[in-house]
């Protein structure tokens, strides 16, 4: 098989001189290929099969012990000027960028196969949507794209009606963390990406075209390409809000887009539909409010912590017919990873007996991948090709002392201060120290495709007359108390907070102003039936002024870091509510 279209053609021809795989495979996204597909891989170790009786479908990956997460140092934007890239991304030119990379690429696929990817990031018939190609030689990329994506004969069609795509190049390489580089050619909308078979490495159209090359392509026509999970509410009276959340990796999206309702509300009639768990692509509507889709067909979720306790749904959903990685097997070859509080690891997530002085059995960043549609509570709406319109922006993060539980902008340009400012621990989804309080603007430090003070501009600039725009919120959901535990149990128990997000949303519900935005009042929250004390509950809703002032302060230098890039209204805007302060 080739393709209708020439340029596509072309560049498969181009790849196959350069790279010289034995065979190359279009792949058209049916179950018979994905069958003999996986045949191949248990053949070949890349796959293990778990335990069928208990978990039908599932198989095991086990990546490289040295390739386990995204790594930031080596994943570069070659824009033609540097500054367009920002002081966010780190920068190689393109022609040397395409040399060096080349040079690795060169040969790399002898005596393998090159799969030729076509896929859809969005509902196939979705104006918002967009397509890329993605080549391969790695069969556990083209299992998981075909989770993750639309893959196949449908987006080829679309590729060839439209005749443009995201070009992305992919080896494995000789998985030597030495010779890994994760590439992005904004400009000529093309990924390479060698030396990692890993998640967000590999799997292109994830963070690398959906958000990096998305979001230099978005800001060019007018759309947001986001690091959000996107989650419907409905409420006893049958309405539906939708909200999309940015919180950096590992950070609860994929909890909170799958939350079950506590006890009281779930009787009362509140339902919680997902739509999204990870990206979300968001325009203006004619009606001038944001509409969003999810790009992404599958989540490819982490798997320590999650539970029956904390995100029953997820468990339902990878109960089959998911592939796994990097976590460890019980005796009876059932997957098994820390925060599950039934059986024990006998193998850990790089095969040897389990030994707890390896450290965890499974890898922190173990993850699972599985379609979309086996989520109990994915929305009979996340198909629809014009989106769902979004209600409330809510920004988060790990912050283990100082911002409170949620608290709301002024404004749009208060806001989006808010999202530049964002801070939040390090996790185990990219490689490097864990806990190390970071600026992490809108959740897009390791993805934005561009400069961040242009970004930052690009998000004023949805503040037009005629704009229905969401409110933005702010929440942080991993507060510490002196004993170093969380002071809010989280997970279901958020809906309390989404509660009060969209009441504030319809003007239903109170709160008090602070130089930080509105925050709940004690009676605003709804706590019936909530375990915890009320000390708690005024740390987490109290604004200690000195604390914020050197925030804010710190927020400021942070904000020139990006020079003349920073539009002159964030800046004002960061004065202002450092003046609020200094009042206070
Ligand atoms: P990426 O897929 O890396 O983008 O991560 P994510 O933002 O989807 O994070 P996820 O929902 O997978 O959660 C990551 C970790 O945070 C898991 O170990 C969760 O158990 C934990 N977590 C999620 N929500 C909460 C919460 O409300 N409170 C607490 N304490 N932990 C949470
Ligand atoms: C993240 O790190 O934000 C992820 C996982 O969602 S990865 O696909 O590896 O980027
Ligand atoms: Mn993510």
């Amino acid at each position: 098989m080739a393709s209708k279209l020439k340029a596509l053609n072309d560049w498969v021809d181009d790849v196959a001189r350069l790279t010289r795989p034995d065979s190359i495979r279009w792949c058209d996204g049916s179950d018979a290929e994905a069958a003999a597909l996986r045949a191949e891989m248990l053949a070949d170790g890349t796959l293990m099969e778990l335990n069928q009786d208990t978990h039908p479908g599932c198989t095991l990956h086990r990546s490289h012990p040295s390739d386990v997460a995204r790594v930031e140092h080596l994943t570069l934007v070659c824009s033609k000027n540097e500054d367009d890239a920002g002081p966010n991304n780190h920068w190689m030119d393109p022609a040397a960028a395409h040399a060096k990379i080349d040079a690795l690429f060169e040969g790399c696929m002898q005596g393998r196969t090159m799969y030729v990817i076509p896929y859809c990031m969005g509902p196939i018939d979705s104006p918002i949507s967009r397509c890329g190609v993605e080549i391969t030689d790695s069969p556990y990329v083209v299992a998981n794209m075909r989770i993750m994506t639309r893959m196949g004969a449908p987006a080829l069609a679309r590729i060839e009606r439209e005749g443009t795509f995201v070009k992305g190049l992919h080896s494995i390489g000789e998985l030597d963390p030495e010779r890994r580089y994760i590439m992005h050619f904004p400009e000529e909308l093309t990924i390479k990406s060698y030396g990692s078979g890993y998640g967000g490495n590999a799997l292109l159209g994830k963070k690398c075209h959906a958000l990096r090359i998305g979001s230099w392509q978005a800001r060019q026509e007018g759309w947001l390409a986001e690091h959000m999970l996107i989650v419907g509410i409905e409420n006893p009276q049958g309405e539906t809000h939708y909200i999309a959340a940015a919180f950096p990796s590992a950070c609860g999206k994929t909890n909170l887009a799958m939350l079950i309702p506590p006890e009281g509300y779930r009787k009362a009639g509140w339902k919680v539909w997902t739509v999204g768990d990870d990206i979300c692509w968001m325009r203006p509507g004619k009606d001038g409010r944001l509409y969003a889709i999810n790009p992404e067909a599958g989540y490819f979720g982490v798997a320590p912590g999650t539970s029956r306790s904390t995100n029953p749904t997820a468990m339902e959903t990878i109960a089959r017919d998911t592939i796994f990685t990097n976590v460890a097997v019980t005796a009876d070859n059932q997957p098994w990873w820390e925060g599950l509080p039934h059986g024990a690891p006998a193998t850990d997530w790089q095969g040897r007996p389990f030994d707890a002085k390896n450290g965890p059995a499974a890898h922190p960043n173990s993850r699972f991948t599985v379609s979309a549609k086996q989520c109990p509570s994915w929305s009979p709406h996340a198909e629809d090709k014009h989106g769902v319109p979004i209600s409330a922006i809510v920004f988060g993060g790990r912050r283990p002392s100082l911002v409170p539980l949620v608290f709301e902008a002024h404004d749009w340009t208060h806001g989006v201060l808010i999202g530049a400012a964002m801070g939040s621990e390090t996790t185990a989804a990219a490689t490097g120290a864990v806990g190390v309080l970071r600026r992490d603007s809108m959740a897009m430090k390791p993805f934005c495709g561009y400069n961040y003070g242009d970004y930052f501009a690009h998000w004023l600039s949805f503040d037009k007359p005629d704009a229905k725009l969401p409110k933005i919120f702010h929440v942080n959901w991993f507060r510490k108390g002196d004993d170093g535990k969380f002071l809010w149990p989280g997970y279901g128990e958020n809906l309390r907070v989404l509660e009060w997000i969209i009441d504030r949303c319809k003007g239903a519900v109170g709160a008090h102003e602070t130089p930080i935005g509105y925050v709940p009042r004690e009676g605003d929250l709804h706590v019936e039936g909530l375990a915890i004390d009320e000390r708690a509950l005024d740390t987490l809703l109290a604004v200690d002024p000195m604390g914020w002032a050197s925030e804010v302060a710190d927020i400021g230098h942070y904000l020139e870091s990006f020079g003349t890039r920073t539009p002159e209204k964030l800046k004002a805007e960061q004065r202002r509510v450092a003046a609020a302060l200094a009042n206070a």
